[in-house]
């Protein structure tokens, strides 16, 4: 053999094994890819990739949970796609019930007009609120075989994709009684609190109106808040359509209904879990809000060795940046060890070897803090040598509901958020929990200041990925007495960062 035909050979074997190599690795990087594609079988097959790119390319930004959906859940959701499909807008058992609605009908609770029930979920509050409670009312559709139609409201449509095969989510423009939303209120003659209380319903009547409005805004009443009674959700199970006007994630407040309990366990072995899965479930980012995210994050994250989310959110009238407020985040990232100390007397401490570098994603309505920390770790060497990025996205200065580009960023930042591996949020803040349910992560939670004062501690360790619903009932439905809520079942407490709210924790013997 000549030297030109050895190397000649050795080139086509490097070639070859090059070839086998990239067709393994890569068959085996695209079966995990479609493995986890659909998020281990919580997404349907079935949808346009290119119309959402999102729903089919994040597990190549994310992690794969170490959360299993149950296989319960999974058949759960393939059988409410076909009741989407089935009762969605426009269908005919969608007009049928439509009809029943415009000619002000009256339903006969032994009629068969209705083989389809419908939520109505109203758009209202912060984009963060907006998100926890389309997921608590989908998770009440799934319980009592309802249909989830969204309002759109101004950005539903240009945030999220379709999260459902083969009909929309979104309530049509011409329901009837789209026009009233905004006016639902409190004080509504008509919602079911109201007509409880005024005894213009008899829950014992044989016939029912075709539709209830549902008020479980914060500042809800006690006859409203027996909307979490067993007995009044037998009322609600004939009533074809329910308009629910809501800012809080109510799902740990039926994880104390009777009648839910089992259904629930089944669904969700671990607790924890809910908004976690039904949040990737149901929110994809549209090809607009995911362009933000992936140049973001191929930008400043991607190539880091750690990723650090910092969410900060404050809810003070006066504008910041506060001291205290800097202060506690601080003292917060420095004590738990999030990022390093920095050198103040040194000028320049050469990097050893093991020095990684950490991406601080920062994200908060005002500049000030964010500017603040980035010159902390310009100015002085870290004394571990870690090299330290800071960045954010957006500083919005004040919430701006109703604007689209707005509303755009918000999203993109509670989505990058929840791709880092360490995550800081603020207590309160519906922002966060979003951030933290998508990744699956145990923030360090920012205790709210009371007084201007950083509190002491500053932060502590969540004890959940769960939100925290804040605004829950304290009320025993058999009873007819006041009671703690966060008291009666292990897996339902109170919230660290909100003494008097609801959160969803893991039973000791849960299997993770
Ligand atoms: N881009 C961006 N917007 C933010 C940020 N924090 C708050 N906002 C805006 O302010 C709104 C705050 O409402 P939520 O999303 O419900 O968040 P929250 O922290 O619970 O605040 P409240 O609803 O006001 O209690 C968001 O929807 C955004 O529009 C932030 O860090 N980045
Ligand atoms: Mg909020």
């Amino acid at each position: 053999m000549t030297l030109e035909s050895f190397i000649m050979t050795l080139f086509t074997c490097h070639l070859l094994l090059n070839c086998f190599l990239i067709q393994f690795i890569g068959s085996e990087d695209s079966s995990n890819i479609s493995k986890d594609k659909l998020l281990g079988g919580l997404l349907a097959q079935g949808h346009h990739e290119d119309s959402c790119l999102s729903r089919y390319q994040t597990s190549l930004y994310r992690k794969t949970s170490r959360y299993k959906p149950s296989s319960y859940l999974i058949s759960k959701l393939r059988s409410y796609e076909e009741l989407h499909k089935r009762c969605g807008p426009y269908t005919e058992s969608y007009n049928r019930t439509l009809k029943q609605l415009q000619q002000g009908q009256t339903q006969s609770i032994s009629s068969e007009n209705s083989e389809c029930k419908y939520v109505v979920w109203v758009s209202f509050s912060g984009l963060g609120n907006k998100i926890l409670t389309i997921a608590s009312a989908f998770l009440y559709a799934i319980l009592t075989n309802r249909v989830l139609l969204v309002d759109p409201g101004k950005e539903i449509h240009d945030l999220f994709c379709e999260p459902f095969p083969d009909n929309s989510w979104l309530l049509p423009n011409d329901f009837p009684l789209q026009s009233k939303f905004d006016m639902y209120e409190l004080k509504s003659p008509d919602s079911y609190g109201n007509m409880l209380k005024n005894n213009i319903l008899n829950t014992s009547s044989e016939s029912l109106s075709s539709f209830l409005y549902l008020h479980l805004v914060h500042d809800y009443k006690d006859h409203d808040k027996l909307f979490f009674c067993d007995q009044h959700q037998k009322f609600f199970s004939e009533v074809p359509w329910l308009i629910m006007k809501t800012d809080n994630y109510f799902v740990p407040s039926l994880f104390l209904i009777p009648s839910f309990e089992q259904e629930l366990t089944r669904l969700f072995p671990n607790k924890s879990t809910v908004f976690h899965h039904l949040g990737r479930y149901l929110f994809h980012p549209t090809n607009h809000v995911w362009g933000l995210i992936t140049r973001y994050y191929e930008a400043y994250l991607e190539k880091a060795d750690e990723r650090i989310g910092i969410q900060i959110r404050v809810f003070e009238t006066a504008t910041g940046p506060h001291k205290h407020v800097m202060d506690q985040i601080l003292a917060c990232t420095l004590q738990e060890k999030v990022l390093p100390e920095v050198d103040k007397q040194n000028t320049f401490i050469p990097p050893p070897r093991t020095s990684s570098t950490k991406a601080v994603l920062m994200t908060s309505l005002s500049f000030g803090y964010f500017d603040n920390l980035r010159t902390i770790y310009w100015e002085h060497p870290t004394i571990t040598g870690d090299v330290i990025g800071i960045y954010q996205p957006s500083h919005e200065e004040f919430q701006q509901t109703d604007k689209n580009s707005h509303n755009r960023k918000a999203w993109a930042e509670m989505y990058l958020l929840s791709l880092t591996d360490v995550l800081v949020t603020s207590a309160w803040s519906t922002f966060g929990y979003v951030a933290q349910g998508l990744g699956g992560l145990k923030p360090l939670v920012l205790y709210k200041p009371e007084n201007h004062t950083t509190p002491d501690p500053p932060c502590g360790r969540a004890m959940t990925m769960e939100p925290c619903f804040h605004a829950p009932p304290f009320y025993d439905c058999k009873r007819k007495t006041g009671i703690d809520t966060g008291k009666l079942v292990p897996h339902v407490r109170h919230c660290e960062d909100m003494t008097w709210g609801l959160t969803l924790v893991d039973d000791s013997h849960d299997d993770l």
